[in-house]
């Protein structure tokens, strides 16, 4: 269904690490579209879909939903879109999440943005964040960072050997943030 000329990159860190704050400011500069997995699996709660009691189970618990649901969210918006540039953000979580995306979407991603952060900063800003979000508190904060090191970081590490990984230092300022993040996109420069 996707062109070559279809465009994917991944935007990875753990909970808190600016990827939410970041993605917009790369739509602003270079006219990505900004699918995150997570506001695409909350749309599914809040729609009280069939699989929405589920997903919001697993979101409590800092679980990864499974792949098949979250693939059929993204292949969607990516459908629906005219855009051919995306950018995916919080996605893949895991070997299961990657191998599903590339045989089912078929597309392998241009580079994997990566904000790398120490853990005691995405906590902090997790505690400070206060939107009322099923997930940030204390005990459900350990589980994703668990998640994040034993599941993420191996997808992570998996395209840092194939040269695909582009890592940013996250704990500096949104805009010290954002100059590092514009030269690595600076080929899509309009
Ligand atoms: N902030 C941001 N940048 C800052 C900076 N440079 N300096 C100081 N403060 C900064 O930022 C978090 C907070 O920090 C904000 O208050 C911000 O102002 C501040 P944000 O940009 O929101 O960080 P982000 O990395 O987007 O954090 P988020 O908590 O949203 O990331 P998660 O990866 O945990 O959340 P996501 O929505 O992707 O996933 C939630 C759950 O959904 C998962 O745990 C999982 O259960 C499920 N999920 C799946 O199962 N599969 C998927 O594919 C995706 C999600």
């Amino acid at each position: 269904f996707f062109q070559e000329t279809t465009v994917v990159v991944f935007v990875l860190g753990g909970p808190g690490s600016g990827k939410g704050t970041q993605c917009p400011k790369i739509v602003e500069h270079f006219g990505f579209t900004h699918l995150c997995a997570g506001d695409l699996l909350q749309a599914e709660i809040e729609s009280e879909s069939e699989n929405g009691t589920m997903i919001h189970n697993f979101k409590k618990e800092g679980k990864i939903v499974p792949s098949e649901i979250t693939v059929k969210l993204l292949q969607q918006a990516m459908q629906q879109s005219d855009n051919k540039r995306f950018i995916i953000d919080g996605f893949p979580r895991n070997e299961e999440n990657r191998a599903a995306f590339e045989n089912i979407v078929k597309i392998k991603p241009e580079f994997v943005l990566f904000f790398d952060c120490p853990e005691e900063e995405l906590t902090r800003r997790i505690l400070n964040r206060n939107q009322g979000r099923v997930d940030d508190n204390i005990e459900t904060i350990g589980k994703r960072l668990k998640v994040y090191f034993e599941s993420t970081l191996p997808v992570i590490n998996y395209y840092n050997s194939k040269g695909k990984v582009q890592k940013i230092d996250a704990q500096r300022s949104v805009d010290e943030v954002f100059e590092d993040v514009k030269s690595v996109f600076a080929k899509f420069k309009p």
